[in-house]
């Protein structure tokens, strides 16, 4: 059985001017698998929320948003990036603004490639995810950010959030000038102050949000591939959107595996995901 669209993305394609697909790969995971599930059970989660969103005074039908579906699950890493990079490639050229589902966070290099260099990228994620080669692998999920700094420039990305790196990761960040915020600054001085830092840091117009959903605290987001304790919450999540939201070209939220999770994981991702809908829909003008 075909998985449902999710909640409310009931535009056509060619009067969406978002568009929303599902990335179900998951080959690289190095811990706890499973998030090739996660589009699946994000689209199902959608459905727990009202149509209408108080905090914005919103009704989501009022964007215009397409579900394109899944891609095909793919089998080397290659594979799958270039898929991802074609499928988001068309989305982009068409003029729409792709919001992509996960899957482990290595596909969020494969949908920024589909964009051109002068974006920056804001990266939510509890690792830094800067090895340049993973168990053999360079698009390894856990050289996301490597991957994307190849592409845009390693001073135009800087995850926040950040509260795990290798030895070897911290050495390649000090030599190549790589930019993070660690989760104990943004606790120290907030979601708001963190985020700034970023963006004079990146210095770009037009930014790509990556949110690998181990970020948040794995109180509130337990089903990911490598928990990692002193999160954020998801409040901080979200008003971190909202700031964006002008700014944002595309989007993906990542790394949910279902399997180790109650619910509470997917809901937060399908809200995240309303929650940067709307924004950008309101940031745009694209409502009422
Ligand atoms: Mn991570």
């Amino acid at each position: 059985m075909a998985a449902p669209r999710f909640a409310d993305a009931v535009a056509k394609y060619d009067e969406a001017w978002m568009a929303l697909f599902g990335v179900p790969y998951d080959r690289t995971c190095s811990f706890r698998g499973g998030s090739r599930f996660g589009p699946r059970a994000i689209r199902e989660a959608s459905y727990n929320f009202e149509t209408y969103m108080m905090d914005h005074q919103r009704d989501l039908r009022d964007v215009a948003v397409a579900d394109l579906g899944d891609t095909p699950t793919f089998g080397a890493s290659t594979e799958m990036v270039d898929g991802v990079t074609h499928m988001a490639a068309d989305v982009v050229r068409a003029g729409k603004i792709p919001i992509v589902i996960g899957g482990e966070h290595s596909l969020a290099p494969a949908v920024v490639r589909a964009f051109p260099k002068d974006i920056g990228v804001i990266g939510i994620d509890a690792h830094l995810d800067f090895r340049d080669s993973y168990l053999s692998d360079r698009w390894s999920h856990a050289c996301s950010a490597r991957r994307i700094a190849d592409h845009v420039g390693v001073e135009h990305v800087v995850y926040i959030g950040v509260r795990s790196y290798s030895r070897e990761e911290r050495e390649d960040l000090e030599r190549l000038g790589l930019t993070y915020v660690s989760v104990f600054d943004v606790h120290e001085r907030g979601i708001g102050a963190a985020l700034d830092r970023a963006l004079k840091a990146i210095n770009r117009d037009k930014i790509y949000l990556t949110i690998d959903i181990d970020g948040v605290d794995p109180a509130f987001a337990p089903a990911v591939g490598n928990p990692e304790p002193f999160g954020l919450a998801p409040l901080q999540v979200k008003k971190l959107i909202g700031m964006l939201a002008p700014d944002l070209v595309g989007m993906d939220l990542n790394e949910v595996s279902p399997a180790w999770d109650f619910g509470q994981t997917s809901l937060l991702a399908a809200r995240l995901i309303r929650e940067a809908i709307v924004a950008i829909g309101e940031a745009r003008g694209h409502l009422g």
